[in-house]
Order: structure tokens, then C-alpha cells, then sequence
């Protein structure tokens, strides 16, 4: 079989696989969603069993069976001891060593690309590790140039009911589809607990979220004036009014279920967004790289040749006994050794995780110190 390009759909050959990365605000559910469309996934017939990649150090139990888990590879809490950090720099530390074997991830993604349809990313709970960190952007840009990708944002819809936080949550979403330039799908997620048809209203009809602003306690002063916080929202409210032409919103329960077809037909939706959108801006900026660099190149390649000139003119004795070094060998790019599972590689891939198993952390891991 032919390898498929991902920008020519191609109906014989096997499709590049989609990569799903879940992205949200701590405890939003982004875990529990990933295992519910694992689930989802499996009881597809045929089943589909998708690639998982838990990027989340500091999880103690993940309620599937990651393939790859930064835990097997990076010890957070010896990461933290051994740098004298705290949680926070603890888990983003994790993550920039994990980064630095990416590479070596994707191969392991690469060789299962033609047996599975779906990849799927969880992301540690605190959001701005992932999204403001040169990490993230890494794994985030390293995977959209290799596979059609897109960003699910997991919305905590009980927690989203008040017209402010649903702005600044929204403004958030807002940052990170700027910040990736990503298909992007707005996932409230628990809507067992809270319908979502208030925010599908405020999304499509700006005014009726201009009322319940307004209706919201705090907007009005004691003179019963707009408050300039109000003022603010309001404005504010039409910017994202652009912003929410751009993507797509699903509800989904990730307890009961409800919402996977709707959630999958996005993503499949969005293949299309990233073939026409997002390639031709990566394949551009690529092009721009490289030219600045071959210019790089051949400006010191040039700077060169004339110093050698010059040399060779100054001093034509050593010009003529000049020789290549010998060819030693060049052990400089010897890699570290690094302890990188495959898990689907184990003997029952794509069982659930037993929680009840305890996790071996024998190994002593001493990370050097910076510097
Ligand atoms: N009612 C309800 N609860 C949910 C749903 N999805 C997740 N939860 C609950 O929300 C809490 C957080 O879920 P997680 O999946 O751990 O959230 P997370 O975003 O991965 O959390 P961190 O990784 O720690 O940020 C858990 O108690 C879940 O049981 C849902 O669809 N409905
Ligand atoms: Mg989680």
C-alpha cells in the first residue's frame, strides 16, 4: 500500500490517521473524555482502537490504557526532588525532558499510522503547561505536521453557566486557536449535569448573551449605569462573535456517552479544515525556513571560501600540504538511553487499565542538574 499524503484524500489508500488533542481547564473532564472515546471507539464495528498518548506527568491513575505515558519515561516527583522544583515547574519540566525525545515518539506514532484511525492526546490538568510552553508548541506543531490534527477544548459546562466566566473561558479557547491556528471544536462536556443549549444560544446570537450580562448582578453601578466592566464584556462579546464563526461546538457527557457521533462528526468535519487551511500555512512557512537558512548557509559557505583565498594566497607552501583530518570516528550525536514503552507492543494491547495495579517505580532515575 502506498503511503497516503494528508493532502490528497485518497479513497483507496489507508487515510492518515486524526489527531485529536484534548485540551482544558483542570477537571474539565478532558481523562475522563479520552476514555470515553476510547470506549466509543472500540464498540465501533469493526472496532477501532485509537493510538492514546497520556502527556499528563503528575496523573496518578488514567482511566485508559495509554500507549505511550510520559510516566514511563520521566518520574515527575524525582524530576521535582532533583531540581528543587515545585508542582507546577515539576510537571513542566517532565514535559520539556519528554520533548526532548519527541522525535523518537513520533516514530513509534509513524509505524502504527496505518493500522489506526485515531490519536489521541491527553494533556496535563493545568492547561497553561501545555499551551504557554515551548513544549507544547513542540509536540503541538511536530504532530500537525505529520498528521491532520485537531484541538478539542474541553469545556466544564455546570462551571460555565455564568455569562463572566463564559467569557473568559471562551477568550481563553480564543488565545490557544490563535496561538495553534488549529481546526478547533468546542466540547462542553457534562452535560448530563448541565444542557448546553444556553451557550450554543449565547454563541449564536450575541444579544441574547448582551442580556444576560446585563441581567447579571455587578452590571449596573449605584446610579444604575453599565458598569465599565459591563461596558468591557460587551465589546468584548462582539469580538468573539468573529471567533465563534470559526469553530464548531458539540455537547457530550463523558459519564453517559451522549454526544460521540456528534463529536466525531466534527472531527471529521475539521480533516477537511486542516487540508485547506492549515497545510498550505505550514507548507509555507516551512518554505520560508528553509530559504532563509540556505541563504544562511551559503552566505558563511561564501564567507568561507574568501577567507581560504586570502589564506591559500598568504601562505601557498601549507596551501599545498593541506589535507583532510583523518575520518575519526564521530561519536558526537551518541543518544542517551531512554526507557520509551510502546505499550500497545505488550502482550494484550488495548485492555483497560487495572487501577488497581501499582505502578513500579523502581527505577532510580537521576536526572543531571542544568547547567
Ligand atoms: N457529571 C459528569 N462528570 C464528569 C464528566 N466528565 C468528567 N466528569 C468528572 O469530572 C471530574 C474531573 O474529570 P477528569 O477527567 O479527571 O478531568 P481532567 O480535565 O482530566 O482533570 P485534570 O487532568 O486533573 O485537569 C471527575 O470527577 C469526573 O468524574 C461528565 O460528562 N459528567
Ligand atoms: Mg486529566
Amino acid at each position: 500500500m502506498s503511503p497516503s499524503s494528508s493532502n490528497q484524500p485518497d479513497m483507496n489508500s489507508k487515510r492518515k490517521p486524526h489527531v485529536i488533542i484534548t485540551i482544558g481547564m483542570a477537571g474539565a473532564g478532558k481523562s475522563t473524555f479520552v476514555q470515553r472515546i476510547n470506549s466509543y471507539l472500540h464498540s465501533q464495528n469493526p472496532p477501532q482502537p485509537p493510538y492514546i498518548l497520556n502527556l499528563d506527568p503528575a496523573v496518578t491513575h488514567v482511566p485508559f490504557e495509554a500507549n505511550i505515558d510520559i510516566r514511563d519515561t520521566v518520574n515527575y516527583k524525582e524530576v521535582m526532588k532533583q531540581y528543587n522544583l515545585g508542582p507546577n515547574g515539576g510537571i513542566l519540566t517532565a514535559l520539556n525532558l519528554f520533548t526532548t525525545k519527541f522525535d523518537q515518539v513520533l516514530d513509534l506514532v509513524e509505524k502504527r499510522a496505518e493500522t489506526v484511525d485515531h490519536i489521541i492526546l491527553d494533556t496535563p490538568g493545568q492547561i497553561e503547561i501545555f499551551t504557554w510552553s515551548a513544549s507544547g508548541a513542540i509536540i503541538t506543531d511536530a504532530v500537525a505536521s505529520s498528521f491532520p490534527t485537531v484541538v478539542a477544548y474541553i469545556i466544564d459546562t455546570p462551571r460555565t453557566t455564568a455569562p463572566a466566566t463564559f467569557m473568559s473561558n471562551m477568550l481563553y479557547a480564543c488565545s490557544i486557536m490563535y496561538k495553534t491556528k488549529l481546526p478547533f471544536i468546542l466540547v462542553f462536556n457534562k452535560i448530563d449535569a448541565q444542557p448546553h443549549d444556553f451557550a450554543l444560544e449565547w454563541m449564536q446570537d450575541f444579544e441574547a448573551f448582551q442580556v444576560a450580562l446585563a441581567s447579571h448582578s455587578g452590571s449596573r453601578d449605584s446610579e444604575g449605569e453599565p458598569t465599565y466592566m459591563n461596558s468591557l464584556m460587551n465589546s468584548m462579546s462582539l469580538v468573539l462573535d468573529e471567533f465563534y464563526k470559526h469553530l464548531k461546538a458539540v455537547g457530550v457527557s463523558s459519564m453517559t456517552g451522549a454526544g460521540m457521533k456528534e463529536f466525531f462528526d466534527a472531527v471529521e468535519e475539521s480533516r477537511e479544515t486542516y487540508r485547506t487551511e492549515y497545510l498550505p500555512e505550514i507548507e509555507r512557512a516551512r518554505a520560508a525556513r528553509e530559504k532563509s537558512l540556505q541563504d544562511i548557509k551559503e552566505d558563511s559557505i561564501n564567507r568561507l571560501m574568501g577567507d581560504l583565498a586570502v589564506d591559500r594566497a598568504a601562505n601557498p607552501k601549507a596551501a599545498a600540504e593541506d589535507r583532510w583530518a583523518s575520518d575519526e570516528e564521530d561519536d558526537d550525536d551518541e543518544d542517551l538511553e531512554v526507557n520509551l514503552i510502546d505499550r500497545s507492543e505488550e502482550p494484550y494491547p488495548g485492555q483497560y487499565i487495572d487501577v488497581t495495579r501499582m505502578r513500579h517505580q523502581s527505577e532510580n532515575i537521576n536526572w543531571p542538574n542544568p547547567g
